[in-house]
């Protein structure tokens, strides 16, 4: 038997406090969030936005590119499988 949901909590920075709680959901769906504060937090970037608490600037690129295509934006993220 499969479970229905399971969720995993990180302490990213090791302040006690939770950064990052993963969320798999039924019909195989992830949820990925995080939570502030975050040590760091201006380091994070990619599918998650950058963790700045404004999500306008969240669909960035690896290059830095600001765009509101979630589709590019999301391709711009994935990689090869070798
Ligand atoms: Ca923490
Ligand atoms: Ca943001």
């Amino acid at each position: 038997m499969v479970a229905d949901n399971l969720q995993i909590s990180m302490d990213v920075d090791g302040d006690g406090e939770t950064d990052l709680v993963i969320d798999w959901l039924p019909r195989a769906i992830v949820q990925i969030k995080l939570t502030q504060p975050l040590e760091g937090a201006s380091d994070v970037q990619g599918l998650c936005g950058n963790a700045d608490g404004n999500p306008d600037n969240d669909f960035k690129t690896p290059l830095g590119k600001l765009t509101m295509d979630k589709d590019f934006f999301a391709d711009s993220w994935s990689t090869e499988c070798a």
